[in-house]
């Protein structure tokens, strides 16, 4: 069970309740730095529409991750890796590694990135 959006962190975050290193906002996307980057650039996009997970997706939760998709290409050229290679993920379940069950995309890049699974 996940915490209702009146306790979800990445909820408080968007709602300006706990401070984050924001890098873009519009009325549905909020991007912020990662407190614990795995890579040089490493941002989170969520939705501002609580949703637990890719397995949870609202159609309004859902035209926000269409429109995290276009916002990504933005943020890698903003943040210089446009041409160097960047991943865009979501970790859906706990057993994916979904630790904030809060949609969220993460954005990684500026290094050489391993583990590719597919
Ligand atoms: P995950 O896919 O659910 O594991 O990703 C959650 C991310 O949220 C993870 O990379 C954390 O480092 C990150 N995070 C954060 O940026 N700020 C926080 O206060 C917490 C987690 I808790």
């Amino acid at each position: 069970m996940s915490a209702p959006a009146s306790e979800c962190l990445f909820c408080k975050i968007a709602r300006k309740e706990i401070p984050a290193a924001v890098v873009y906002e519009d009325d549905t996307l909020l991007a912020f730095k990662d407190i614990f980057p795995q890579a040089p650039v490493h941002l989170l996009i969520i939705p501002k529409v609580h949703c637990e997970g890719l397995a949870d997706m609202t159609p309004e939760a859902a035209a926000a991750a269409g429109r995290i998709l276009q916002v990504s290409a933005r943020l890698a050229a903003d943040h210089g890796i446009q041409d160097s290679g960047w991943r865009l993920l979501s970790n859906c379940g706990a057993d994916a590694g979904q630790s904030v069950f809060h949609l969220h995309f993460h954005l990684l890049g500026g290094k050489t990135l391993g583990g590719k699974l597919c």
